[in-house]
């Protein structure tokens, strides 16, 4: 370890991240299985480098915001896994005590503005936040994900275009996984980038990165979370990738051929930045290592959350208002 450059040791807990990650969103899956979740999944698989890449380049009092496939970007941002599994079992000690579930991850104490299950939605909110940042003088910068099939919802065209106008700080970013639940975005899209295409109608560049390069995903978003900053204003980042599993963890998928998946294999972000850290000089026992330990904490997280009780149904009346209480107020 001590042997290796910064940049490599840096490129080691990327990689650690993003197998973290792949290794949660499994463990998910396999206790969807079971019978264990409580409420839908919809995991991601295959765009780890996205979260894990935006994550990287953000400081640690910026704000982030994601869809209902936010698994990634709240444990990217350092949302304890327990709490995040907890909650997805429903458990007490889940990250919003075991009453949202998996579409309504939230961790403000980490920056993370929620999930959102409503598509679009949460772009006016990210504007929100970014305006927020302004009024209070902040240099606070807002991550905000969203998909594909975002981009012919009304909620994405007013937020780019408030956020232009109010050159507001707040990376867009497109996780273009080239579907909107079972359909081809292609087929429902005149152009072919659907988010980058649509930025020069903002007065925004088009910018687009390859989303499962984790690396390309540090310098594009680096640079626009840098210019957000400085009051440039927001950008615009469209990051093509793809998810290796079905929309939800009930769906196969099978709408989608064998070779297009397997071609998406191939490029599997893990498996590309583990052979750009094998050229690097990072041994293999290193890398095996860093499997082994991700593989161990993922077995502890999930038996401790098996083990935590289910919610108290009282427990619906609490937390209804930020101050905890559930009194009607108008
Ligand atoms: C306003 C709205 N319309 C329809 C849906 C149903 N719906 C749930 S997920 C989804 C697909 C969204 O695709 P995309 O934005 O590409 O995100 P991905 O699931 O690929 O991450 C749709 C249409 C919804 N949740 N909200
Ligand atoms: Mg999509």
């Amino acid at each position: 370890m001590s042997t290796l450059d910064q940049q490599t040791t840096l490129g080691l807990r990327l990689h650690e991240q993003m197998c973290f990650i792949r290794e949660f969103a499994d463990k998910v899956d396999a206790l969807y299985r079971q019978g264990k979740v409580r409420g839908p999944a919809h995991l991601g698989q295959g765009q780890e480098a996205v979260a894990v890449g935006v994550a990287s380049v953000l400081a640690d009092d910026d704000y982030s915001i994601a869809t209902y496939r936010g698994h990634a970007h709240a444990l990217a941002r350092g949302a304890p896994a327990g709490a995040v599994l907890k909650e997805l079992l429903g458990r007490q000690g889940g990250i919003c005590a075991g009453k949202g579930g998996s579409m309504h991850i939230t961790s403000v104490e980490h920056g993370f503005f929620g999930s959102y299950a409503i598509v679009g939605a949460h772009l006016p909110i990210a504007c929100g936040l970014g305006w927020a940042s302004l009024i209070q003088g902040s240099e606070r910068v807002v991550a905000c994900f969203f998909g594909d099939g975002a981009v012919n919802i009304g909620a994405f065209h007013e937020a780019l275009n408030l956020a232009a106008v109010w050159k507001l700080p707040v990376v867009f970013v497109c996780e273009n996984n080239g579907y909107m639940e079972y359909t081809p975005i292609a087929q429902v899209i005149p152009v072919p980038r659907p988010a980058a295409d649509r930025a020069s109608a903002y007065g925004l560049e088009p910018i687009v990165v390859d989303g499962n390069d984790v690396d390309a995903v540090r310098e594009v978003v680096g640079a626009a979370v840098n210019r957000a900053r400085d009051g440039k204003g927001p950008a615009l980042v469209e990051a093509v990738t793809y998810r290796l599993g079905g929309h939800s963890a009930a769906d196969p998928g099978a709408y989608r051929s064998t070779e297009e998946v397997d071609s998406w294999k191939e490029r599997d972000p893990l498996t590309q930045h583990r052979a750009v850290l094998s050229k690097a000089g990072v041994p293999d026992d290193e890398l095996a290592e860093v499997d082994a330990r991700v593989r161990t904490q993922l077995q502890e997280v999930a038996a401790d959350a098996l083990a935590a009780p289910l919610h108290e149904p009282a427990s619906a009346w609490t937390d209804m208002w930020s101050d905890g209480s559930a009194e009607w107020r108008n």
